[in-house]
């Protein structure tokens, strides 16, 4: 096939994970958070319950290729407490942040009030605590540094406005509760592949040259949106500094399961595992219905972010 991403190169058994590996009912599996852990790669994925409503759900692999679904789902909406009023329309878009010996998990909690960010942590995949809403509405795709800056956590996020092209910030925390010293980082590039809007995808993966930060950014046709996936690098002290961002996208929709599905033309991640020979494997969404991965070459990605970069802002 013609057209392929020459940074990303697919797995040919794309896609790794559908509904029809997961045992209990599901419409859709898409847009996992991914990490190593003990050894074995571990996928929480957003499904499409019937009603509409998404939950998540966990696979385990061995080779970060082949995954088998767990019995269960992993995090359902609270039912009761204080979560419970703000995940009443669902769990989304999990991703896995690895902190010190334990994981931090950002996920999207949809409420008739808005979609906020939820913060849950676990050490093990088996027992989720959840800790506090960290955002108020409207605001997605929250990605967690996987180290401090001067004694604070620190932060990627996409708040919604009104006013300007919904664009990735960065803020800070002292405790991973309370958030502040917000600054924008990068927004989307008018008459560009992704002049719609940005979002953080995978946490922020530590390189040699900088945070390397892969985000969907998105083009309206007539169509409808077109969402594919960039790069763009972040110094590694001050991460609210661009030090370059890639003017063409690295992966976008083009295998069938990517261009047809619950949303159409859509490739999304929200998470990468970076390996100890320079590699990196990318987990993304096709069509909100499947989860696919392919593999790209970290300096490969560095350095186009470095060599053909666009305005950030
Ligand atoms: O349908 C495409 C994507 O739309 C939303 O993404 P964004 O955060 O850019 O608005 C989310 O619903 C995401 O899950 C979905 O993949």
């Amino acid at each position: 096939m013609k057209n392929r991403s020459p940074i990303i190169k697919r797995y040919k058994g794309n896609p790794i994970l559908t509904k029809d590996d997961i045992p209990y009912p599901v419409s859709t599996v898409h847009n996992a958070g991914a990490v190593k852990h003990n050894g074995r790669y571990i996928m929480l994925f957003r499904s499409h319950l019937k009603n509409g409503r998404s939950i998540i759900g966990m696979a385990e692999s061995r080779d970060g290729f082949s995954f088998k679904a767990a019995q269960k789902p992993f995090l359902t909406p609270a039912k009761k407490g204080a979560f419970a009023e703000y995940e009443e329309y669902g769990v989304e878009d999990l991703r896995i942040s690895p902190v010190e010996d334990y994981y931090l998990l950002t996920y999207s909690a949809y409420s008739r009030h808005g979609v906020r960010i939820g913060l849950a942590r676990t050490e093990d995949f088996k027992k989720v605590e959840r800790i506090g809403m960290i955002t108020q509405p409207d605001c997605r795709n929250v990605v967690i540094f996987p180290q401090k800056f001067n004694d604070s956590f620190a932060r990627l996020d996409r708040p919604h406005t009104g006013i300007a092209p919904w664009s990735i910030w960065i803020s800070y925390s002292p405790d991973l509760i309370h958030w502040g010293k917000s600054r924008i980082v990068l927004k989307p590039m008018g008459y560009h592949w992704d002049e719609m809007k940005v979002g953080p995808g995978a946490p922020p993966i530590k390189t040699p040259k900088g945070w390397l930060n892969i985000y969907h950014g998105v083009f309206q046709t007539m169509a409808g949106a077109v969402y594919r996936l960039g790069a763009a690098l972040l110094d590694i002290d001050d991460p609210s500094q661009v030090i370059g961002v890639s003017d063409e996208w690295i992966l976008e929709p083009e295998d069938p399961w990517e261009r047809s599905g619950y949303v159409p033309n859509v490739v999304f991640t929200c998470g990468a595992v970076p390996e100890p020979d320079g590699t990196v494997k990318i987990y993304w969404g096709g069509s909100d219905t499947v989860m696919c991965t392919g593999v790209a070459k970290m300096d490969d990605l560095v350095n186009l972010c470095l060599n053909s970069s666009r305005p950030p802002l």
